[in-house]
């Protein structure tokens, strides 16, 4: 099973995607998603450049040999851009493997761990009044996990909120825009929303928050200590996540669980986090953190330490990688939640898919391989447009972190 084919396709329904193609000599094909984020066409041209000319030839059955000869046959190892090229190839792998054994993939990772996937959806609101109401509607439609999020007053354009129901687009087509952030805003006014949602709706649900990476540790320990009697199942990304020591001591201070990693590519970026027991959830994917393959091996480390996966799933992670997360979720012991924001009709035209959410969980496609495909025609019909995530600053104007 010779690959002869791997094709980069770069596609825009609503928001930029890159998928890689490829093709075997007895007709099967694979696809893996290569979507970086504001940084699309890096990924596609480190794969069409280096990567691609690397496949044509080789063996499609070994999965495991092209991960090695791809990450370590490199001289330069590590980074976004390399590890997202090489789970575009690691996935699309793990799809024609799939499909030459005419078996789902979560039976090819050891079968079924659970029957179901659980998934938090994202309630937010431009005041807190709106999002208290949101987190209901979530409710209502039987999710049984929401994310919280609300503007935060003085805060122009707070990242995550959008006019759109159940979903914000994360990225912003032309140059990236300017939002403003206040730390001593953000920190007065967020405790207020959790004790509104819990006195609202009560306890027996699971609440989320996300920090977006913006405080510093002691900030983050005083959050993390002052929101504990509203019991979140996490608080996702407190301060930059690329400082291992500074979850010590968030740790020290607080039992609020931390989750953690949507942003790191390899095992390395959370060895410290898990053996050291400094987060309960591990939020690194298979688009990012270099496809199945590593991703098992970060699981099965994470697994050995109690902690959890609780995997980013934001809509600029394609429904090829949402397929293939629904199957590592389905499979593996230690899994926690997964983050579903539904895509838009666009999208699933492009990606034609047969993963399904239904009252707040997700359920694999049961199809041979992934069970998700590239509609190459529709997908031309929607061109690249450059788009970026927004930069944030302070009111005197320097730049904050994310
Ligand atoms: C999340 C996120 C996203 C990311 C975005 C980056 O938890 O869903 O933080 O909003 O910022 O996916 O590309
Ligand atoms: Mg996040």
């Amino acid at each position: 099973m010779k690959i002869v084919d791997a094709k980069v396709i770069v596609t825009s329904p609503g928001r930029n995607f890159v998928t890689l193609k490829i093709t075997t000599d007895d007709g099967l094909t694979g696809v893996g998603d290569a979507t970086l984020n504001g940084r699309e066409l890096a990924v596609a041209s480190y794969l069409t450049e280096h990567v691609c000319p690397l496949l044509i030839g080789r063996d499609a059955s070994r999965i495991e040999d092209t991960w090695q000869f791809l990450y370590r046959g490199a001289y330069w190892r590590r980074g976004p851009v390399t590890m997202t090229a090489i789970a575009a190839v690691d996935v699309a792998l793990w799809d024609i493997k799939g499909k030459s054994a005419g078996l789902p993939v979560y039976q090819l990772l050891g079968g079924r761990s659970r029957d179901r996937v659980m998934v938090y959806g994202h309630a937010q609101g431009s005041t807190i009044e709106e999002t208290v109401a949101d987190v209901g509607r979530f409710l209502a439609r039987g999710y049984q996990a929401v994310r919280a999020q609300t503007a935060v007053p003085g805060v122009s354009g707070t990242y995550g909120i959008s006019s759109e129901p159940d979903r914000y687009e994360p990225a912003s087509a032309g140059l990236p825009e300017a939002s403003l952030w206040s730390t001593q805003s953000y920190l007065n006014h967020v405790p207020d929303l959790f004790d509104a949602i819990r006195d609202t709706h009560g306890y027996d649900f699971q609440l989320l928050h996300d920090v977006h990476h913006r405080l510093s540790p002691i900030e983050a320990a005083g959050l993390g200590k002052a929101i504990e009697p509203y019991r979140l199942f996490c608080l996702e990304d407190p301060t930059p996540a690329e400082d291992q020591t500074a979850f010590r001591l968030i740790r020290q201070h607080t039992t609020t669980p931390i989750a953690t990693g949507e942003v790191f590519n390899s095992i390395m970026d959370c060895q410290q986090l898990i053996t050291e027991r400094l987060i309960d959830y591990i939020r690194t994917t298979v688009v990012h953190a270099g496809g199945i393959t590593h991703l098992r091996r970060i699981l099965s480390l994470a697994e050995l330490y109690g902690v959890r996966s609780g995997a980013h799933g934001a809509t600029d992670l394609s429904p090829v990688c949402l397929a293939a997360a629904v199957h590592v979720d389905t499979a593996i012991p230690n899994f926690g939640i997964q983050e579903y924001m539904p895509h838009t009709d666009a999208t699933n035209e492009v990606f034609p898919h047969g993963h399904r959410f239904h009252d707040g969980y997700l359920y694999p496609s049961e199809e041979p391989g992934l069970g998700v495909d590239i509609d190459e025609e529709a997908a031309a019909t929607y061109p690249y447009q450059r788009a970026y995530l927004p930069v944030a600053r302070l009111h005197d104007g320097s730049v904050h972190d994310w």
